[in-house]
């Protein structure tokens, strides 16, 4: 989401560097016992909020259960995280169970915060929920029959609806998985599912060749949406999750304008290869001021990193390299 260029958190590109995007120096900017009942923290998505941020943080607890956390943080890089998950009221619809939550994103959308997640319900799905203030929180509709993760909306509606990226799945490691769009009048009813983005010929980009996943919430740039998505290649010790970037284009985001071939980060610091799911990089929220980027992603299912760049730099880079 776009931030005032004073609050923007932001480190330089480190003397040398030639990379599009790259590691905050004091990463993991959250730790995986963060709260007292943590066993992991990451996956997680933020926003400006009340001259500060807030966010959802995807904590797992030390019997591994997955659930959402709100947290407040005054620069975007020290977070406090409430000590107990996110409790939800009906929104437009009875109360419906969650066996788990995971996966947050959040946006702004008209009048206020839009969440959604992957739900636990008879396997996994895309949850909505809203807040207008991270203290009062509503659950609505899920959006999609089981199996599906990685529901990301669209900050504003399309032609007039609702839209929402998401990855069609199994009930496991899905070993498959291409980005559609979905579009919706009221944010309870989902329809007009279109295919945006399919894994691209090993040969071609073997870093997304597996499944790929949409990951930040898009925002608008001169060129179209710049989104952050992440890839997978299933390697001989398993899967491996990278980072890449995609532009939609801004009236029918249906059609992608240009992807990357090279992704703009894979596990290669410590923290990304090393932790309870070794070599994963998963973007879930973007900060930007107009000119500069700050990308947040989970490494390793383990801990929250930060990475920055430029929105010119990346673009530039993204067309180059493209692969449509
Ligand atoms: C996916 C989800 C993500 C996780 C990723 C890598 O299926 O569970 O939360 O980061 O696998 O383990």
């Amino acid at each position: 989401m776009k931030v005032s260029k004073d609050l923007m958190p932001w480190e330089e590109r480190p003397q040398g560097c030639t990379d599009v995007l790259w590691r905050y120096s004091k990463n993991p900017v959250i730790g995986r016992y963060q709260i007292p009942t943590s066993n992991s923290i990451f996956n997680s998505a933020v926003v400006p909020f009340e001259g500060g941020f807030a966010g959802v943080f995807r904590c797992d607890n030390k019997a591994v259960q997955m659930n959402i956390f709100a947290g407040f943080s005054k620069d975007g890089i020290n977070w406090e995280i409430n000590h107990e998950p996110i409790v939800f009221k009906a929104g437009n619809t009875e109360m419906i169970e969650s066996d788990y939550k995971y996966d947050p994103r959040v946006t702004w959308i008209e009048d206020r915060y839009w969440i959604t997640w992957c739900n636990g319900y008879h396997g996994p799905t895309i949850g909505i929920g809203y807040t207008f203030d991270f203290k009062e929180f509503y659950q609505c509709e899920n959006a999609f029959l089981p199996f599906n993760r990685n529901g990301v909306l669209f900050p504003e509606k399309i032609n007039g609806k609702y839209a929402m990226l998401s990855r069609p799945s199994d009930n496991g490691h899905t070993p498959f998985g291409d980005i559609y769009l979905s579009f919706s009048p009221d944010m309870k009813y989902w329809g007009e599912h279109r295919n945006v983005m399919k894994v691209t010929p090993f040969e071609d980009s073997a870093w997304q060749c597996t499944k790929i996943g949409a990951g930040s919430v898009p925002f608008l740039t001169d060129e179209g949406w710049l989104m952050f998505y992440h890839g997978v290649i299933n390697t001989c010790n398993g899967f491996r999750y990278s980072m890449g970037a995609a532009i939609l284009d801004k009236n029918d985001p249906t059609k992608v304008l240009y992807r990357t071939q090279p992704y703009l980060l894979a596990p290669a610091a410590p923290y990304e290869l090393q932790g309870d799911v070794p070599n994963v990089v998963f973007p879930c929220a973007a900060l930007q001021d107009g000119e500069r980027v700050a990308v947040y992603y989970g490494a390793a299912d383990t801990v929250v990193g930060m990475a920055f760049g430029y929105i010119k730099d990346i673009i530039e880079f993204t067309k180059k390299n493209s692969i449509v």
